[in-house]
């Protein structure tokens, strides 16, 4: 297998997550949709143009990290079960996946388009209604998590894998430090091993552009 990804995109990063809680081994293709080349390559794979892209053993193409993510679980038997067998803790996975991507991971995407203009351009009034949403989620995650270890239930889930690249952008973008469950949620990810590699590749990302060693184009 081969994966597309960018190890500063949140959804590559939720893949990878996933690999390497699978155990899978896989070769790493990291794409720069910055730069002008590697989109037009990549989007005679993939047309949409979005990471990541898994490319599968048969040479099949598969995008969207959802997908993904239940493709391996299914093909994949070694490492962690992402989906549970049980139906509706599946659905309950499934629904705070689908939660964590649309109304967390693409708002925390919409601040940080907002954040990066000007000030004087920025849309305040669009800002703080975001922020009141993602608040709306967070504390919704904080009551679930008092009942259980992960988002659901005792065991590391997709939905932990949509869950975990969102986490420090939000505490870095709103006020969650009063939400006890989460911070705790927060600390346990940090000592999971599959988002310490996963975290680690990020950081080495992000300190290659901070210092200039990494050219963007
Ligand atoms: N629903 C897609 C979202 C993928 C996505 O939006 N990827 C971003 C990076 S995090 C991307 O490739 N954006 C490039 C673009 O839109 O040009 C998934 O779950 O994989």
């Amino acid at each position: 297998m081969e994966l597309f990804y960018h190890p500063l995109s949140r959804y590559s990063q939720k893949v990878l997550l996933g690999l390497y809680e699978k155990q899978a081994n896989f070769y790493p293709r990291v794409t720069e949709l910055r730069d002008p080349l590697q989109r037009q390559a990549f989007s005679k794979l993939y047309p949409l143009c979005k990471l990541p892209l898994l490319k599968c053993a048969d040479g099949s193409l598969l995008p969207e990290s959802s997908i993904i993510i239940e493709y391996l679980d299914h093909h994949i038997r070694a490492g962690t079960r992402l989906l549970p067998a049980d139906l509706d803790d599946c659905l309950r996975v499934r629904l705070w996946d689908r939660i964590i991507d649309n109304d967390i991971s693409n708002q925390l995407f919409l601040l940080e388009q907002q954040l990066s203009m000007a000030q004087e351009h920025r849309n305040e009034l669009a800002m703080a209604q975001v922020r009141q949403k993602l608040m709306q989620v967070f504390n919704g995650i904080d009551e679930e998590l008092a009942n259980s270890h992960w988002l659901v239930g005792d065991g590391f889930t997709l939905a932990d894998c949509a869950l975990l690249p969102c986490l420090e952008p939000a505490f870095t973008l709103l006020d969650l430090l009063e939400l006890e469950n989460l911070n705790r949620y927060r600390q346990q990810a940090r000592l999971r091993g599959a988002w310490e590699l996963v975290a680690d590749e990020a950081a080495l990302a992000a300190a290659e552009e901070m210092t200039g060693l990494k050219f963007i184009p």
